[in-house]
């Protein structure tokens, strides 16, 4: 018999935490969290426990498929790689290459993310090439480049349960989303740390908060600012950090003086003496962390929301040391990693702009091309707008899910059977694949070799345990071959830790990262510019990454569509613990599945009662864009006006009401304010 443990990283959450997979000849036996590990220190949630339930669930995809009229027919490697090759040539020989779209995957490991936007730029000469971070964190590497110069997490996950002090969590739902992350945070709190919690929903983590204010949704510049107010006016800014780190604190008091308690209370119903007393307790216990995450970034202000979180942590001088800092938490398992990649339509790999000479100079260099072009590509939502329009013809969509997770749904189906040519490559037929001319089957995170890049720019081997269904070959293989058959140069690895060695070589905060170190050492947080480099936990320590950091004040904007009387309440979207996104893991997993099957609206008891409501019972959900059928949940951790949605049904899609307003600089939708109807089904 041969018994083995592989050491690898869950594939669902940014927490990245260490599992090893049970191998009992050749088979998969079970799951055992990694006790050395540095963030998960021998616990998992309970997604991370079944995190191998769905790799020989029955639907996983063994062969490519060709579309036939209507339906699917299994077809050769050979076959399906021809035809694409074929019709991403014909359609950007015919249309230019700005009429190819290329969606990369935050599911994916780093290697297969490099590979996707090598092929869209140097293969194709396009910087159409994005990935579901668009719809999660862009206004955060937005805000914080523009703040600090680097637009990542500032510190690391162990240091909230070692250092801090207090902190400030907002806008996520830290035990639901992050579980891992969330217990470094109470383990602290037990210590006497303390706990600020600002959210419209008391979601768990705000029942356990020493201070629990509940804002209307979309209203957090506001409070924000009134925030930095009181800290200003009290004396309680940090002056010394003020003077010698950051510049622009004139222009931005000139701005939050403009909002004191009593108006912020106005806008965002939180009563001015709580406002305060949050105020007073950031401030006086120090290092602080401010934790945010969907909350804050989903909405048309959403670079606005991130550029106030800056401000207030650089006001009391929460950067540069352990514990404190800005800490955005990264949704996917490897959303950093495929950001670090270069996945983003106007960045190569480490954030190296695609329309600076030099950087483009560089890569030509390196990938022995010529024409790599200059113009920033389109961003997600842009794309499938784009290919509504016609603009766009043809689109390979690695590892996403849109025709779930992208705003207004109905639209984006539209949108995407206007192209001529579509590629999904999934591990199972999602209702995006189902759309497709070409599928191509993926091989899952436990039955390849890779990295992910965890939230805290935590760099980690993933390891292959078993092989993938049928003939399904990794995606960065798959990449490799249609690269081949297109005749393109640079795409004959051998394998990951060759393709390592190219990123690390063009990247520089991956510059010291091999696989070699990387098994010896678990680890390694970037910046890690060289081999002798020993990586970097925290951000900013003397300077920042741009120098000073920089006070960008903003004033408050309403959110895009606001109730009346026809739409009554304000629609916000998100998570439950069990299920993950568009469900096509998690609702084959049967464990999870079991505990959270049905989709379902969270609504105020006082609203229900308005409208006549019975729980259990069903209602129908309007907006102006979709409706939808779903049970109702009274709960009165939500603010009275408010309803919850979760996404992850495709039975009652969350997204079929949501709709694709963007936030002007980082285009993100506003996924988390939308003006809907509830009307009871069937009830009296
Ligand atoms: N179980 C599970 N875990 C996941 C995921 C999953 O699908 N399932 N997805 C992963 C991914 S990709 C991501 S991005 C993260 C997301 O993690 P979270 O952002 O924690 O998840 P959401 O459910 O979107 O919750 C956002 C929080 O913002 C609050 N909120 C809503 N509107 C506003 C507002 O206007 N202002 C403020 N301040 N708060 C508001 C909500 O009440 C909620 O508590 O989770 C990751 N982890
Ligand atoms: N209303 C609403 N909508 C939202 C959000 C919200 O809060 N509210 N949140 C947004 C956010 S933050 C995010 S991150 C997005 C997520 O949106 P998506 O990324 O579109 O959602 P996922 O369900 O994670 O899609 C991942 C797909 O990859 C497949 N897959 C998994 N592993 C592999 C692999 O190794 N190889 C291949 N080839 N395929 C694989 C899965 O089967 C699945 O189809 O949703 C966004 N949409
Ligand atoms: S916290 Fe996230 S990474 Fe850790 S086990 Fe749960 S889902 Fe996986
Ligand atoms: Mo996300």
């Amino acid at each position: 018999m041969d018994y083995r443990n592989i050491l690898t990283v869950c594939p669902y959450c940014g927490a990245g935490c260490g599992l090893y997979l049970q191998m009992l000849d050749g088979e998969m036996v079970g799951v055992l969290p990694a006790k050395e590990h540095p963030v998960s220190q021998g616990k998992l949630c309970i997604k991370g426990w079944n995190a191998a339930a769905f790799l020989r669930h029955p639907d996983r995809l063994p062969r490519p498929l060709i579309r036939q009229g209507e339906r699917f027919q299994e077809a050769s490697w050979e076959e399906a790689l021809r035809l694409v090759a074929e019709q991403f040539r014909r359609i950007s020989s015919r249309y230019g290459p700005e009429a190819l779209g290329f969606l990369a995957s935050a599911k994916c490991t780093n290697e297969e993310n490099y590979l996707m936007q090598k092929l869209a730029r140097a293969g194709f000469k396009t910087n159409n090439v994005d990935h579901c971070a668009r719809l999660c964190h862009a206004p955060t590497v937005a805000g914080l480049a523009a703040a600090f110069g680097s637009g990542a997490m500032t510190n690391s996950t162990p240091e909230f349960s070692q250092h801090t002090r207090c902190f400030l969590i907002t806008g996520s739902n830290t035990t639901e989303g992050h579980p891992l992350i969330a217990s470094h945070i109470l383990k602290a709190k037990q210590q006497g740390a303390k706990l600020i919690v600002i959210d419209p929903r008391q979601v768990q983590i705000g029942r356990l908060a020493d201070i629990y204010l509940c804002p209307q949704p979309g209203t957090d510049v506001a409070w924000l600012n009134g925030l930095m107010y009181v800290i200003i006016t009290e004396g309680l800014a940090d002056q010394q950090f003020i003077q010698t780190r950051t510049e622009g604190f004139d222009q931005l008091w000139e701005v939050v003086q403009q909002y004191p308690p009593d108006r912020v209370a106005q806008i965002t119903g939180i009563p001015a003496a709580q406002l305060q007393t949050a105020a007073r307790m950031y401030a006086q216990n120090k290092p602080a962390a401010i934790i945010y995450a969907m909350g804050i970034t989903q909405h048309t202000t959403g670079t606005d929301n991130v550029k106030c979180i800056a401000n207030l942590a650089m006001l009391t001088g929460n950067l540069g040391i352990a514990g404190a800092g800005v800490n955005p938490l990264r949704g996917q398992n490897n959303v950093q990693g495929a950001c670090d990649m270069g996945a983003l339509p106007n960045v190569y790999p480490a954030y190296q702009p695609v329309s600076a000479p030099e950087v483009k100079a560089k890569l030509e260099a390196a990938w022995q091309v010529e024409g790599l072009p200059e113009q920033i590509g389109l961003t997600v939502v842009e794309m499938i707008h784009a290919a509504g329009q016609g603009n766009l013809r043809a689109m390979y969509i690695m590892a996403e899910n849109p025709l779930l997770s992208d705003p207004d749904i109905h639209d984006a189906r539209q949108c995407l059977e206007q192209l001529e040519f579509l590629v999904v490559q999934d591990i199972f037929l999602s209702e995006t694949a189902q759309l497709a001319d070409v599928v191509l089957p993926g091989a899952a995170w436990a039955e390849k070799d890779g990295t992910f890049t965890a939230t805290d720019r935590r760099i980690q081997r993933v390891r292959k345990a078993l092989p993938p269904p049928g003939e399904a070959k990794a995606d960065w293989e798959i990449i490799c071959l249609l690269a081949q058959r297109l005749g393109l140069r640079g795409f004959d690895f051998a394998g990951p830790a060759q393709i390592m060695e190219e990123v690390a070589r063009l990247a520089p905060s991956y510059g010291g990262v091999s696989y070699e170190r990387l098994d010896r050492e678990g680890f390694l947080q970037w910046p890690v510019p060289s081999p002798d480099h020993p990586g970097t936990p925290y951000l900013h320590k003397e300077k920042f990454t741009r120098g000073l950091g920089r006070f960008l004040p903003v004033h408050f904007q309403e959110a895009a569509e606001l109730p009346d009387e026809e739409y009554p309440f304000i629609l916000t979207t998100g998570r439950s613990i069990f299920q993950f996104h568009t469900g096509t893991m998690t609702r084959r997993s049967p464990k999870l599945e079991q505990e959270a099957p049905e989709p379902y609206i969270e609504i105020h008891p006082e609203d229900a009662s308005r409208l006549g409501l019975k729980m259990p019972g069903k209602v129908r959900v309007i907006s102006r864009r979709g409706q939808i059928e779903l049970t109702t949940r009274f709960t009165e951790q939500i603010r009275p006006g408010v309803v919850f949605i979760p996404f992850h049904y495709a039975e009652a899609a969350a997204n079929a009401l949501t709709q694709a307003a963007l936030d002007p600089v980082a285009k993100i939708p506003e996924y988390k304010v939308c003006a809907v109807r509830v009307e009871p089904i069937g009830q009296s």
